[in-house]
C-alpha cells in the first residue's frame, strides 16, 4: 500500500495502472470538515459543496466505511444506487474506488447507477448486504445549482440509526486519511459482473451491475395480486390513472411495472425519463410542485393520480378532478382496508405506526381494530426497529411517506399499488372512499405550513424561546381564543421517544402543544433543508361531525394561535409560509 504524504498536494487520482497488473490501493492524507453530521436522512448539501471542497465526498465516504468494523466490512457485499441527479455518477466512481480499498468484496450497483430508495432497501435485503449507499437529496431540487446527498442504509435495508450516524460524524471530525483505489473504473452501462484484482489482501473485488427494476418488481408481485390489478388497469371498463415520476428515478419502474406488466396505456405515465436536473422541476410530490399531475387531473379524465419524489420514496395521491388525499388520511385509509392487500392476508397485522407530526387519523383505525399503535419521531429509521422486532406492519408520515414491513424504507410505488388494490376491491372512487372513512371515523383536519430558507439563528432562537415558554408550568391550562373558538392547553412539551425495542431515547423531536379537545400544534425544524432553516408548523384537529368543510377554513383559528404563540412572522421577518400542504 502506498501512502501519499502532502495533504495539500494536488493529487491526480486517475493514476494509470499497467494492463493486467493489480490495481494500486493508496492511503491519502486529508483534513476533517466540521459539518458532516448526517441529518434526518443522510448528508445533504448543495452540489457545489461536494465539488468545491477538497475531498469533501471522500472524507464522508471514508467515515462511513470506518464506522463499520473491519471484520464485518472485509469481503462483504454492499449496494450502491442513486436517483440519477447531477453528481450521481461522479460520486459512484469515488464510492466504488473507496469500497475496493476498504475491503468490501462485492458491490451491487443499479444499472446506470440508478436505483430508487425502496429498491435499494429491497436489494440490500435480497443480497444480504451489510448496507448500502443511496445517492439522493430526495425531494430537493437537482442539477449543478441544486442539492446532492448521501444516505447510508444498514443490513436491514433501512436508514442507519442515530448511534451509527453519530459515530460517522465523530469519525468525520477527526479523519486524517482515506483509502482509495484510483485506477479502478466500472462500466455502469453493462449488466453483469466485473472483477478487479487489487494489490492488497482484499482481492478479488467484484462489481455487479443489476436490473433493480426486476428485483423490485418481483418483490411487489409477492405482495399484490397482479392478475387482479391488470384486469382493473387494462381490462374492459378499466380505470384511468395518471402517474407523474417528475423526472426522478421512478420512471423506469413505472414504465416496466405499471405500463408493460399491468397494461396501463402509455399516457398513464408522465415525466418518466430520469434527468440530472429533474427537468428543472422541484421533484417534490405535493400540490405546489407536482403541477403537471395536478393540471392533468382537473378535467376529470383520470380517476386516480399519483406523483413521486426524485428517489421514489414519497408519494402524493389524488382522486378524480384532483381530489387531494392528505398523506395522513392515505395512511389511515390503507390501514382500514389493509386486507385488500394479499400480503397482509398472509402475514396478519402486527402493528401500526405514524410519526408524531402526522395526524391522528390512524389512531382511530388502530383503536377500532384493536391493533397496537406507535407514535415515533419524524424519520423512517424509527420504524425499522419495530419492524425487525415483528411489532409493526404498516406505517407512514405526513411528509408523503407510506410503507409496509416488506422493506425498511417508505415506498411510493407500493403505496400506489396499495391504493389501486383498495379501489379494485371496493369499486368506489378515491373521493368516496375517503369520505366514507370520515363518516365512519370522523375527520382529522391537518395542514402543514413551511417557512423555507429562514435565517438559521432566527429560527433556532425562536424554537429555544418557544420551548422555554411551553415548558413553563403556567403554560398548561392557558386559554387561547380566536373569534368564537376557545382552546385550552392540556399538555405541552418537547417530544421525546423511547424506542420500545432497545430503550434508546431520542430527545428534542419537535415542540408540541396539545389542547383539551385533542387538537395539536407542533413546531419543528426540518432536517432535510440545505439552505438556511425550514420551520414547519403542523396543525391537527379532529371533528366528529363537521367533516366536509375546507381544511384551511377549519384550521384558521389554530393557525392564528400557532403564529401568535411563536411570533414566527415577527421573529423571522416573514409574512406567510412558502408552502402550505
Ligand atoms: C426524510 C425522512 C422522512 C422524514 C422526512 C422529514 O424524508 O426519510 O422519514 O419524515 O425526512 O423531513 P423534514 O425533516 O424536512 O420535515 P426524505 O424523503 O427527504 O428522505
Amino acid at each position: 500500500m502506498q501512502t501519499l504524504c502532502a495533504p495539500n498536494d494536488t493529487l491526480d487520482l486517475r493514476l494509470e495502472t499497467m494492463e493486467n497488473s493489480p490495481l494500486q490501493v493508496l492511503t491519502v492524507p486529508t483534513a476533517p470538515y466540521p459539518d458532516q453530521r448526517p441529518s434526518i436522512s443522510g448528508l445533504r448539501k448543495k452540489v457545489y459543496v461536494f465539488q468545491s471542497k477538497r475531498k469533501y465526498l471522500h472524507n464522508f465516504i471514508q467515515s462511513i466505511f470506518s464506522s463499520i468494523d473491519l471484520r464485518d466490512r472485509q469481503g462483504s457485499t454492499m449496494v450502491v444506487g442513486g436517483d440519477g441527479r447531477f453528481f450521481n455518477r461522479a460520486a459512484i466512481e469515488v464510492i466504488v474506488q473507496m469500497a475496493a480499498a476498504n475491503g468490501v468484496g462485492r458491490l451491487i450497483i443499479g444499472h446506470h447507477g440508478i436505483m430508487s430508495t425502496p429498491a435499494v432497501s429491497c436489494v440490500i435485503r435480497k443480497y444480504k448486504a451489510i448496507g448500502g449507499f443511496i445517492l439522493t437529496a430526495s425531494h430537493n431540487p437537482g442539477g449543478p445549482g441544486g442539492d446532492f446527498g448521501i444516505k447510508f442504509n444498514i443490513a436491514n435495508g433501512g436508514p442507519a440509526n442515530e448511534a451509527i450516524t453519530d459515530k460517522i460524524f465523530q469519525i468525520s471530525r477527526t479523519i486524517e486519511e482515506f483509502a482509495i483505489c484510483p485506477g479502478l473504473h466500472v462500466d455502469l452501462k453493462t449488466l453483469g459482473k466485473q472483477t478487479f484484482d487489487l494489490e492488497n489482501k482484499f482481492k478479488p473485488f467484484t462489481v455487479e451491475i443489476v436490473d433493480s427494476v426486476e428485483s423490485y418488481a418481483n418483490l411487489l408481485r409477492n405482495i399484490f395480486d397482479f392478475a387482479a390489478l391488470k384486469e382493473f388497469l387494462s381490462g374492459e371498463n378499466h380505470i384511468r390513472i395518471r402517474l407523474d415520476a417528475m423526472h426522478g428515478v421512478v420512471g423506469p419502474y413505472v414504465k416496466r411495472i405499471l405500463c408493460e406488466e399491468l397494461g396501463c396505456p402509455a399516457n398513464s405515465a408522465i415525466n418518466c425519463v430520469p434527468m440530472e436536473d429533474f427537468g428543472g422541476q422541484h421533484p417534490d410530490p405535493n400540490l405546489m410542485y407536482a403541477t403537471d399531475l395536478v393540471d392533468s387531473m382537473k378535467d376529470g379524465h383520470y380517476d386516480f393520480g399519483a406523483a413521486f419524489d426524485a428517489d421514489g420514496d414519497r408519494n402524493m395521491i389524488l382522486g378524480k378532478h384532483g381530489f387531494f388525499v392528505t398523506p395522513s388520511d392515505s395512511l389511515a385509509v390503507i390501514a382500514d382496508n389493509i386486507f385488500c392487500i394479499p400480503y397482509f392476508q398472509h402475514t396478519g397485522v402486527r402493528g401500526f405506526a405514524r410519526s408524531m407530526p402526522t395526524s391522528a387519523a390512524l389512531d382511530r383505525v388502530a383503536k377500532a381494530t384493536k391493533i397496537e399503535l406507535y407514535e415515533t419521531p419524524a424519520g423512517w429509521k424509527f420504524f425499522g426497529n419495530l419492524m425487525d422486532a415483528g411489532m409493526l406492519s404498516l406505517c407512514g408520515e405526513e411528509s408523503f411517506g407510506t410503507g409496509g414491513d416488506h422493506i425498511r424504507e417508505k415506498d411510493a410505488l407500493w403505496a400506489v399499488l396499495a391504493w389501486l388494490s383498495i379501489l379494485a376491491t371496493r369499486k368506489q372512487s378515491v373521493e368516496d372512499i375517503v369520505k366514507d372513512h370520515w363518516l365512519k371515523y370522523g375527520r382529522n383536519y391537518f395542514t402543514r405550513y413551511d417557512y423555507e430558507n429562514v435565517d438559521i439563528d432566527a429560527a433556532c432562537d425562536m424554537m429555544e424561546d418557544l420551548e422555554i415558554m411551553i415548558s413553563d408550568k403556567s403554560f398548561v391550562k392557558q386559554r387561547f381564543a380566536v373569534e368564537d373558538k376557545i382552546y385550552q392547553v392540556e399538555k405541552s412539551d418537547s417530544f421525546e421517544y423511547t424506542d420500545p425495542v432497545d430503550s434508546t431515547i431520542s430527545r428534542n423531536q419537535g415542540l408540541r402543544i396539545i389542547f383539551s379537545d385533542g387538537s395539536r400544534i407542533i413546531y419543528r425544524l426540518s432536517g432535510t433543508s440545505s439552505d438556511g432553516a425550514t420551520v414547519r408548523i403542523y396543525i391537527d384537529s379532529y371533528e366528529k361531525d363537521v367533516i366536509f368543510e375546507d381544511t384551511q377554513v377549519m384550521l384558521a383559528p389554530l393557525a392564528t394561535i400557532a403564529l401568535k404563540i411563536s411570533q414566527l412572522h415577527h421573529r423571522t421577518g416573514r409574512s406567510g409560509p412558502s408552502v402550505i400542504t
